[in-house]
């Protein structure tokens, strides 16, 4: 009985969120259509306070996406604030996105050039171009020893990230993690986390024999040789789509040299899912081109959040003050941990932990490409969405995993590029810059070593078994591993230190982190499946146990 109760209880809340869902989308394209940057379903909304929410949520990325939903889902008007615009206003081109070979101003935040993490090509400055300065969908943010890539708009960095969704290994979990119990997140958390973000594999038979995948099964068959396991990796790319695409009945994206300057079609961001949920419960209102720059409490122990908004040139056209009850902290490792440091350093939120700050790293990234012989071809034809890693992290001295990545340049390159996740025990830690008004992370080059010694006791095992080099001619110098960039921030506001271990802020109750800077430094496979689980933890306990929006 219970059963049969409990799966029409499902079935019923299913299609409750599609329905959810579809309003969801229609706000937001409703919203593109007409240029807005206040997006909401119910005009009841309007007619409430704009200045108070019971709760307010910083950023959309993958944390800040599940604490939207959730909360509207438990009927708490709430509020999000996006420093980013929405990305579904087809540019004069009739595109959303620009392509990663032709990019424009669309590509990246308030830059004059492009800076694509692969600057050269034959040494040649070949890849990166001028632009005008625009609220474009890809960062890079520069600290002095780091560069650290995030994605800007509506969906965070799932605009402009490879879609690449997997599940840490439950023992590297543990290690990271061990405050966080492994059975409720391997049994509930990460499945739902990978059904709401829509994650599927690619079909091995097409895989392999598609040549826009010819580049992964060379690098497969290579670090074969080396005795070396690779394993498919899950994504949030719709393969369906995928397989479309290369049949000629849909239109390219992933086969359109389309990725880190967004997808225009096949990606399920998260605008296409847990933010087109939240909106479709008519409880959620987001604000686009608006950033949190301050906060502090009332005396009534509300939070008041001092929002800037721009236009597309950046210009400041208001500065609001938001209050609300509950406040949830979602803009990412750099944006929360900024938000947080400043607020101590300034003294608006004195009791913050001193942990605030610490605990950073860049899951041990390092970028290398090889060079091979002209024998094997990587393909001119190469999908941007990467299915396929080599997967040596049981090697207990040298762990690593590493992607097989794309360089859909078009035509023909011989190269295999890989990103590579290291087990890299170094951290750095934020400092509040009063002048600057902005948190720096004190990262050294040095710190990277430990990547680059793993990435290269791999790699030259691979080179070794088939004869090949690496390529010395992609990151704009001569080095054949790239160290000084990352994808993947994690920390600045670690679990358990700066918070409780659900995300709960030391030292000022209702307020909460939700993302990446609640990881340690490393999760040792790309990071948001973590970041959504862990998430839809916090937000569980949150609502079955805080008075949330009750101020
Ligand atoms: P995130 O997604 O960064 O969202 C933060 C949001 O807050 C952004 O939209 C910001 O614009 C916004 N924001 C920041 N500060 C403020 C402020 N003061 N006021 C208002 N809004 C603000 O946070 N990970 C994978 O698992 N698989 C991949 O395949 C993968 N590929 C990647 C490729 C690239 C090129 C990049 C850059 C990243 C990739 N990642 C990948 C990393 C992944 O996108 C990242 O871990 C998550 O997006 C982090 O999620 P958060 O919720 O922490």
């Amino acid at each position: 009985m219970a059963r049969s109760g409990d799966s029409a209880h499902h079935a019923a809340m299913t299609a409750d969120l599609t329905r959810r869902h579809i309003l969801g989308l229609a706000a937001l394209q409703s919203a593109a259509a007409l240029g807005l940057t206040r997006i909401g379903l119910t005009p009841a909304a309007a007619a409430q306070r704009a200045d108070h929410f019971p709760a307010v949520v910083v950023g959309s990325g993958y944390g800040a996406a599940v604490a939207a939903l959730r909360l509207g889902e438990a009927g708490i008007r709430t509020l999000v604030v996006e420093m980013g615009r929405l990305w579904d206003t087809p540019g004069p081109d009739g595109r959303v996105h620009c392509s990663m070979t032709a990019p424009d101003q669309r590509s990246m935040w308030f830059k004059t050039r492009t800076e694509a993490p692969l600057s050269t090509f034959l040494w040649l400055d070949v890849i990166n171009k001028d632009i005008t300065p625009y609220p474009g969908v890809l960062d890079r943010v520069r600290f002095p020893g780091m560069s650290v890539y995030v994605g800007r708009g509506v969906g965070g960095g799932s605009l402009v990230n490879g879609g690449i969704a997997v599940t840490p290994s439950r023992s590297y979990f543990q290690q990271m993690l061990p405050q966080v119990a492994a059975d409720p997140m391997y049994d509930t958390y990460f499945p739902l986390a990978n059904r709401m973000l829509g994650a599927n594999t690619v079909p091995s038979a097409w895989f392999e024999a598609t040549e826009w995948y010819t580049y992964a099964r060379v690098a497969r068959d290579q670090a074969a040789r080396a005795g070396l396991k690779t394993v498919f990796m899950p994504n949030v790319y719709d393969f369906d789509y995928m397989r479309r695409e290369a049949d000629g009945t849909a239109t390219k994206s992933a086969l359109a040299q389309e990725v880190i300057y967004g997808n225009n079609f096949g990606k399920r961001s998260l605008d296409k899912t847990y933010l087109a949920a939240a909106l479709g419960t008519g409880q959620v209102t987001l604000h686009t081109l608006s950033r949190a720059r301050a906060l502090r409490r009332a005396p009534d122990g509300s939070y008041v959040l001092t929002v800037e908004r721009v236009d597309t040139t950046g210009t400041v056209v208001s500065t609001d003050e938001i209050t609300c009850g509950s406040l949830f902290l979602g803009a990412g490792s750099l944006g929360t941990t900024e938000l947080l440091l400043r607020a101590r350093e300034t003294g608006a939120l004195p009791e913050l932990s001193e942990e605030v700050g610490r605990g950073w790293g860049g899951n041990g990234n390092v970028m290398l490409g090889r060079a091979n012989h002209v024998w094997h071809p990587t393909g001119a034809r190469q999908s941007t969405i990467p299915v396929m890693a080599i997967d040596d992290w049981s090697n207990t001295a040298n762990p690593v995993f590493a992607e097989i990545a794309p360089l859909p340049a078009g035509l023909e390159t011989w190269v295999s590029l890989y990103l590579a996740i290291t087990r890299n025990p170094e951290r750095a830690t934020f400092t509040y810059d009063a002048a600057k008004d902005a948190a720096v992370l004190d990262w050294t080059r040095a710190q990277s070593a430990p990547s680059v010694a793993a990435a290269k006791a791999l790699f030259d095992r691979v080179n070794y078994a088939n004869a090949t080099i690496y390529r010395y001619d992609l990151f704009g110098d001569t080095r054949a591993i790239a160290d000084d960039f990352c994808y993947h921030p994690l920390g600045g506001c670690v679990l358990g230190r700066a918070t409780d271990p659900y995300g709960r802020v030391t030292g000022y109750d209702g307020l909460y982190v939700t993302d990446g800077s609640l990881i340690p430094g490393s999760i040792g496979v790309n990071p948001f499946v973590t970041i959504t689980a862990l998430a839809e933890r916090t937000m569980a306990r949150v609502l079955a146990e805080d008075r949330v929006g009750a101020r």
